[in-house]
């Protein structure tokens, strides 16, 4: 089953992640490693990464990651804002922690979505909300539509985000981060077929898996030599071998981004 799947359930956080891992001591074999939230990677904070934003709900429930690019503007993906509504999303930046009140809560004025989005398959997987005030964070650089050449195959990329430790697992309190390796196009149209578009997205992960996004992550970046090349889209289920993780291609977008920037 591919996954696309924005979490709705970060209030229930802390309890399900002690009791994964109360199961885990129990029962986990020694051999198999416990999953680390993003899957594999390193925790880290929103002081190294002052543009990785929270979405949330109204309630302040994470679901999805975005990427600060101006003071008032988010990058995200389409599938995330399916179904929401300006006055239904905010955006939180400065807070490492889902179960954290600190930071800054910035409400949103205008969601603008791909015209073109359908199903994370067909691509354009982006979307830029914009602020009502302005986050006072360093916005991330974007990619320029002429960088096409950040995709070669084997760059390090990196993945950051509050998603599940493992497929239908639990999210993580504290923001994660991993790098991993970008994967050629045909190679990914290997893995995925038809369902992998060339011109939309880009893939990134081990050959051996291990190391993914997963459920929560998606929205989120992925940096490129330190600026915003991917969002994070897809893949069939999170960290598997020969399933890459699919990001939005966001060369492809960027003159759309920096018009939705202007805008
Ligand atoms: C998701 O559902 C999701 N392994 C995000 C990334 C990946 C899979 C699922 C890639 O948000």
């Amino acid at each position: 089953m591919f996954g696309f799947n924005r979490v709705k359930k970060a209030a229930a956080v802390a309890t399900a992640t002690a009791a994964a891992a109360a199961t885990a001591l129990l029962s986990a074999p020694a051999a198999v490693a416990a999953p680390q939230p993003i899957v594999g990677g390193t925790t880290t904070t929103t002081t190294a990464y002052p543009f990785v934003m929270q979405i949330t709900d109204a309630s302040q429930n994470q679901f999805c990651g975005g990427t600060l690019v101006s003071p008032t503007k988010v990058v995200t993906a389409a599938h995330c804002m399916v179904g929401e509504s300006a006055g239904s999303v905010r955006v939180v930046g400065g807070r490492t922690y889902l179960n954290g009140t600190n930071g800054t809560v910035g409400r949103v004025s205008k969601i603008w979505i791909h015209p073109n989005y359908t199903s994370v398959t067909d691509g354009e997987d982006v979307a830029v909300l914009t602020l009502s005030t302005s986050m006072p964070y360093t916005p991330a650089k974007y990619v320029s539509a002429s960088q096409t050449s950040v995709y070669a195959a084997g760059t390090t990329a990196r993945i950051l985000g509050w998603g599940t430790t493992s497929s239908n697992g639990s999210s993580s309190n504290q923001l994660r981060t991993a790098t991993v390796p970008t994967v050629s196009d045909s190679s990914c149209g290997s893995s995925y077929g038809a369902d992998f578009v060339r011109s939309d997205m880009v893939c990134a992960g081990y050959t051996s898996g291990g190391v993914d996004t997963c459920q929560g992550d998606s929205g989120g970046p992925l940096l490129i030599g330190g600026v915003l090349a991917g969002i994070t889209s897809w893949g069939e289920g999170c960290a598997q071998a020969g399933y890459p993780g699919v990001y939005t291609r966001l060369t492809t977008f960027s003159n759309l981004v920096t018009t939705q920037l202007n805008s």
